[in-house]
Order: structure tokens, then C-alpha cells, then sequence
């Protein structure tokens, strides 16, 4: 049964103001509408913006540890929810429920992390270089974060941004992918259950020119954290400085797997398969590039392509599905465009490289699993991220050669080596550049409490996770008490 949906402006569940509307479809089955929900535009916003503002007055005074206390509940909220919300995640996403279980995870651990935060949030304390004065840091709320999400991981993202906002006194105007509306719509039902004010939280619905640029350029908007595509994050992080937002960008990847010679191989297999396959290649951390050492190529070939081809394709509500499909249309035609590139730079197409309509698999979006041996790394298949099961295998004859084509990308998330020289292994943990780096494991697999995130074209420098990020959602504010009655200057008094 499809459902209707609303945004949640000032405290209230309301449709877009122009009433206008949109679906949002299970990838698994074209034919299943999962629910419709509200196609807003910049006036949704600008009310949504006018809630987070006014609420904000009250929420800041709020203490850090009763906000805290209401994430915990909302921790406790999603273990009860997990199954319910992983199961309808698939039914909007399509990757397999193993996976979608895991997403609701990640949200959970990231909750119960942000509510002991509230219970942290040190500043610091420092000497004074005058007698009888006090010098520390404190750190305030910013004010109204605009929160721009992806379907890939339509519950744990969201929570890396929101929870940390939240916790920190911000209020929040949050604009999730228009094919994740579902999750979203759970999520902020959950946390208005918890006891967060309705007016500190707006949800509003839409696509990127209606809701997405309103909010970024939006004067009152302070703070935007975005994760998405590079080109769009170039653009939003130009439009953000007009106003001088501070702007957090987790953006694309093109994460490559070595395999060194000295390596466990049937290690290896696992992690590449779950790192290129796992979520239908549609993480940023997804492993598009496996780059082998020629020792063992031609064997680690053999293994990949047999272990590729007994990977099962399905709906991912069905226990045996390990690959679900992609998440629509576009980008199953952006994969069998890349397959063609592939094809046609010289690349060798060894297993995959079409569309799968297998029974049931007719009616939704799914791709083989495909690899492409020599590639060389200036091929385009070897630098553009595909967002699709599609691994391009390298070959390399040295550790050194192998890093250079790792770090041959215009991305830098993340990265793996499997070797069992420990002094290889503590060499690419310096040399890889990167955000992240696996030693001997694959390149997904990140958890709440580490920071997250990449160099080069995958940010702008910024951390997501662990401690990191509450700098971002944090102004620091320097505080000087003198308490000796009298005036002292600085540098000048005392010198
Ligand atoms: C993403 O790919 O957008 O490490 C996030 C991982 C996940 C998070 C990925 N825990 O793959």
C-alpha cells in the first residue's frame, strides 16, 4: 500500500505549498510505489528556515546533556524500529536487508555517541601570560544547518549530520535524497517522538533545484553539510560563500584494493568482493579499482571472476540476495555507459557488462556484476567514479608502482592494501593518500566513532564521525576573565 507524506515545517505536518507532489518507486519493482511525498520549493524552505531560526533561541540555552539525553532515546527508539525501518530502506534503496540492518546500525551507534558527546564538548583552559586573569575556549551553537543527504545510506548519514547539530544546539533544516524520502520521513518521526522541539527540526521533501539550492543560498542558513557527487558539491560550495556558509563536502571516490604478492589471497577475494559488489558498487568507499601484483594476477584473476559469477542477484528482501539492484533507471544506464567506455579504451571485459532481467529482476534496475582486467590507469574507467558494480583490475610489478597508481585519482577516500609485511603495511598508512586506509580489509566498512571522509576531490578537508566532526557543527567562542580590578595590556604590560 503506497502512503502520502509531508514535510515537517514549524512544528507541523504539512504537504508543499504549491500541493505538488512525487513518487518514490522500489528499484527491485518499478511497478511498487513505496509512498508519495511532498515536491517542495524555495517557499517551503524559507518557512522550514523561519522555524530553525526561531527555535533556535531556546534550543542553544537548552544544556548539551539533556540534548544528549533525547539522542539516546532516539538510539533506543531505532533498535526497537530496526527491523521495520531496514526492511522498508530495501524496499526504497534496494540493497540486500543484511545491509540495510547494518545502515539502521551505524544511525544507532552514531545516537549513542552524540549523547555522551552533550556530556563532553570540551573547550580548553590556558594560563594567561597576566596575573590574576583566566583564558579558555568554549563552544557555542552556529545556528540553522542545512542537512543534504544521499540515498545510499538513507539512514546513517543523515545521522552523522543531524545528530552532531543537534547535540551541539543547532537547529536543523534537512532535505534528504528524493529516492530516500521513506527513511528520512521515519527518521524525524523518531526523533520528534524522542522529545527533540518540533520547530528546532524541519524535514523538508524535494529534488535539488526546488528545495536543495533555496537552502544553500539562504541567508539564514549558517551551515551546510552536504554528501553527494563532486560536481555538485563544487557547486554548492560556490554558492554557499556568497553568504560565507561554513560548508562540510563528502563527495566522490575511486577507491582502490592492493594486493601485494605476500598477501592473504583468500582474504583479498572476500574484501573485494563485499568492497566492489557489497551495496551494488553504490557507496563512495565502493572498491572500483583492484590493482594486483603481477606475482599473483593471473591467479587472483582465475578466483575473482569464478567468485563474481556465483554472486546472486535478487530483491534485497529475499534471504538469498547478495546484490541488489541499482537505484534507478539513470543509473543503470550510466553503468552500461561506462561498461561501453570500458569496451572501447581497450579495457578486457572478463565477466558482467549487462543489464540482468532474470524472472523477477525484469522489474527493477539490476546490473551484473562486471570486471575489466588490463586497464591502465589513464583510462577513463580507471579515474571516474561509476557508482555501479563495475571493478577495473590494474597490474603492477612493485609496492611503489602499485601506490603510484593508487594515488593516481582525482579522489582520495578510501583505500586497502593486503600484505603480511608489516612494514608494508605501516609504509602505505603513511604513503596512500587518502582519508581512510584498510590493512588487510576492504575499502567499506566504516564505523560511528571514527572520523570519515577524504582528500582531494572527495571534501573540502572537513571530517564526518568520531570527535571530528563536532568542530564542525561548533563555534568556538575565546573567553579572557581578569579578575585583578585593574587594567592590563596585553603584550605590553607585561613585557
Ligand atoms: C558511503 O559510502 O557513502 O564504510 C558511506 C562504509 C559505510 C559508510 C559508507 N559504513 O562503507
Amino acid at each position: 500500500m503506497s502512503m502520502k507524506y509531508q514535510n515537517h515545517i514549524h512544528g507541523e505536518w504539512v504537504d508543499a505549498l504549491s500541493g505538488e507532489t512525487f513518487e518514490n518507486r522500489n528499484p527491485a519493482n518499478w511497478n511498487e510505489v513505496v509512498g508519495t511525498f511532498p515536491d517542495s520549493a524555495k517557499p517551503d524552505v524559507e518557512a522550514a528556515v523561519k522555524s530553525a531560526r526561531e527555535a533556535f533561541d531556546k534550543w542553544r540555552l537548552t544544556p548539551a546533556p539533556a540534548r544528549g539525553d533525547i539522542l539516546r532515546r532516539v538510539g533506543d527508539i531505532m533498535a526497537e524500529r530496526k527491523e521495520e525501518i531496514a526492511k522498508n530502506m530495501t524496499r526504497e534503496m534496494g540493497k540486500v536487508l543484511d545491509e540495510t540492518r547494518g545502515d539502521v546500525q551505524e544511525g544507532i551507534d552514531t545516537a549513542y555517541y552524540a549523547a555522551t558527546e552533550g556530556r563532553r564538548m570540551f573547550g580548553h583552559t590556558v594560563p594567561s601570560e597576566l596575573p590574576n586573569k583566566f583564558n579558555m575556549s568554549i563552544r557555542l551553537p552556529i545556528g540553522v544547518a542545512g542537512i543534504i543527504t544521499p540515498w545510499n545510506f538513507p539512514m546513517a548519514i543523515p545521522t552523522w549530520k543531524i545528530f552532531p547539530a543537534l547535540v551541539c544546539g543547532n537547529c536543523v533544516v534537512f532535505k534528504p535524497a528524493s529516492d530516500t524520502p521513506l527513511t528520512a520521513a521515519t527518521f524525524v518521526e523518531i526523533l520528534l517522538e524522542a522529545g527533540v522541539p518540533p520547530k528546532v527540526l524541519n524535514l523538508v521533501h524535494g529534488g535539488g533545484n526546488g528545495v536543495g539550492i533555496p537552502l544553500v543560498t539562504h541567508p539564514d542558513v549558517n551551515l551546510i553539510s552536504f554528501t553527494g557527487s563532486t560536481g555538485v558539491g563544487k557547486s554548492i560550495s560556490k554558492s554557499a560563500s556568497e553568504t560565507l556558509k561554513r560548508v562540510s563536502l563528502e563527495l566522490g571516490g575511486k577507491n582502490a584494493q592492493i594486493v601485494m604478492d605476500d598477501g592473504d589471497l583468500d582474504l583479498a577475494l572476500e574484501g573485494v568482493l563485499w568492497g566492489a559488489f557489497g551495496t551494488t558498487g553504490q557507496r563512495c568507499t565502493a572498491t572500483s579499482r583492484l590493482i594486483l601484483h603481477e606475482k599473483i594476477h593471473d591467479q587472483f584473476m582465475g578466483m575473482l571472476v569464478s567468485a563474481a559469477q556465483k554472486l546472486k542477484l535478487g530483491d534485497g528482501l529475499k534471504p538469498e540476495s547478495q546484490v541488489g539492484p541499482l537505484i534507478n533507471e539513470d543509473q543503470q544506464k550510466t553503468v552500461q555507459e561506462y561498461v561501453e567506455i570500458g569496451k572501447s579504451e581497450g579495457a578486457k571485459l572478463v565477466t558482467g557488462g549487462n543489464v540482468y532481467s532474470e524472472g523477477d529482476c525484469a522489474k527493477g534496475w539490476f546490473h551484473e556484476p562486471t570486471i575489466f582486467s588490463e586497464v591502465t590507469p589513464e583510462m577513463r574507467i580507471a579515474k571516474e567514479e561509476i557508482f555501479g558494480p563495475v571493478l577495473s583490475v590494474l597490474r603492477v610489478g612493485s609496492y611503489e608502482e602499485a601506490v603510484k597508481v593508487l594515488n593516481n585519482s582525482p579522489y582520495g577516500l578510501s583505500s586497502s592494501i593486503y600484505t603480511n609485511d608489516v612494514n608494508r603495511g605501516f609504509q602505505a598508512m603513511r604513503d596512500i593518500e587518502a582519508g581512510i586506509t584498510y590493512i588487510n580489509g576492504p575499502t567499506i566498512g566504516a564505523e560511528a566513532h571514527m572520523p570519515f571522509g577524504g582528500v582531494k576531490e572527495t571534501g573540502n578537508g572537513h571530517r564526518e564521525g568520531g570527535w571530528e566532526v563536532y568542530e564542525f557543527y561548533t563555534e568556538t567562542k575565546t573567553v579572557f576573565v581578569d579578575y585583578s580590578g585593574k587594567l592590563q595590556r596585553a603584550q605590553i604590560d607585561n613585557y
